[in-house]
């Protein structure tokens, strides 16, 4: 893949939870000169600013994706543009449509332009069969939501792509991710976002999810980490290379309430039941085995649930009292 410092990067769904810090992240290591962000909607508010190109993209259209990948001699793309779990169940067949021809495509434009591919997979790869604790990097995955179709479909497409074609695919599975920049967009994990807008806000929060339902989940700062260090590693160290288990915490609603509420007191969280999202839920890992991540290419999360509470509330207290907190 050449000179890892000259290396110039393009990413779908840059306006997306990840996409948008990992723009800034990449921008900081690799100069923004050597980063190219894309999105199926424009970016209106300047968020991409930091790189030298933005270019609207639909990622079902191949040849808009080979033309912008072939004029700007792309080496690495991070393919993030995909419908998230509660949106995807909604819509199963557009679900299928963006996550696996999307990919589709992304791996063709791969394959074609020689470039290293990044592709999330997420703990909503795993069904209501896999063992839930400690969850094993090889297991049982038989998902039952459609966003778990795509994700294991689409885990095996890059196997295949690296198999048969050479393209150096490499992936991770994400847990529930925890930011205070972009919002996430229809996920199961969301509360554990929301949570912390509506804290500062409305000192109350209604969850979705039962207190007990335990889920692995990461801050932004680990998962931008975990996203480069893949990418920036000698592939011949990798044996799992798309579908790596990374978390670096685990709770419950219950757990997180108390824990914002060492800082606001007061704080109250009541529950009333989304199903869809419950069995979703439900049928994901209360905690992952991610020791081959760790074994295989160094993984190592910096963030715990204090250290990530901590700094949610100073991040979000700070936009809070300048009036620039919405949800
Ligand atoms: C979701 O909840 O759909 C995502 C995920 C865990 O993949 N955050």
């Amino acid at each position: 893949m050449g000179n890892i410092e000259k290396r110039k990067v393009l990413i779908t769904g840059s306006l997306g939870q990840i996409g948008s810090e990992l723009a800034g992240a990449l921008c900081e290591r690799y100069g923004g000169d050597n980063i190219v962000t894309t999105d199926i909607r424009e970016d209106e508010n300047g968020c991409l600013a930091c790189a030298e190109r933005f270019e609207k993209l639909d990622v079902l259209s191949i040849e808009d994706f080979n033309r912008v990948v072939s004029e700007n001699d792309i080496d690495v793309i991070y393919h993030l543009a995909a419908l998230l779990s509660a949106v995807a169940e909604s819509s199963p067949q557009k679900a299928w449509q963006i996550n696996m021809e999307g990919l589709f495509n992304a791996l063709e434009v791969s394959r074609e332009n020689g470039c290293s591919l990044f592709v999330p997979s997420s703990i909503g790869a795993f069904g209501p069969d896999t063992p839930l604790d400690d969850t094993p990097q090889d297991t049982i995955m038989r998902p039952h939501s459609m966003y778990g179709v795509t994700k294991v479909s689409g885990e095996l497409l890059c196997d295949y792509y690296n198999l048969r074609f050479g393209v150096d695919t490499r992936g991770v599975r994400y847990p529930g991710i925890i930011s205070n920049v972009t919002l996430p967009g229809g996920g199961t994990t969301d509360y554990s976002v929301e949570i912390f807008y509506r804290a500062i806000l409305d000192g109350r929060y209604t969850c979705y999810l039962n207190p007990d339902t335990s889920l692995d989940m990461m801050y932004m700062p680990d998962a931008i980490k975990a996203a480069i260090d893949l990418m920036e590693i000698d592939p011949g160290v990798l044996r799992h290379r798309n579908a790596f288990n990374v978390t670096a915490m685990h709770f419950t609603p219950e757990m997180i309430a108390a824990e914002i509420r060492k800082f606001i007191p007061g704080f109250e969280i009541t529950y009333e039941n989304d199903p869809v999202r419950q069995a979703i839920a439900d049928s994901w890992p209360n905690n992952m085995d991610d020791s081959a991540a760790r074994d295989e290419w160094g993984w190592l999360p910096e963030y715990g649930i204090e250290e990530m509470t901590r700094d949610m509330l100073e991040v979000l207290g700070a936009k809070a009292e300048k009036g620039e907190l919405k949800i």
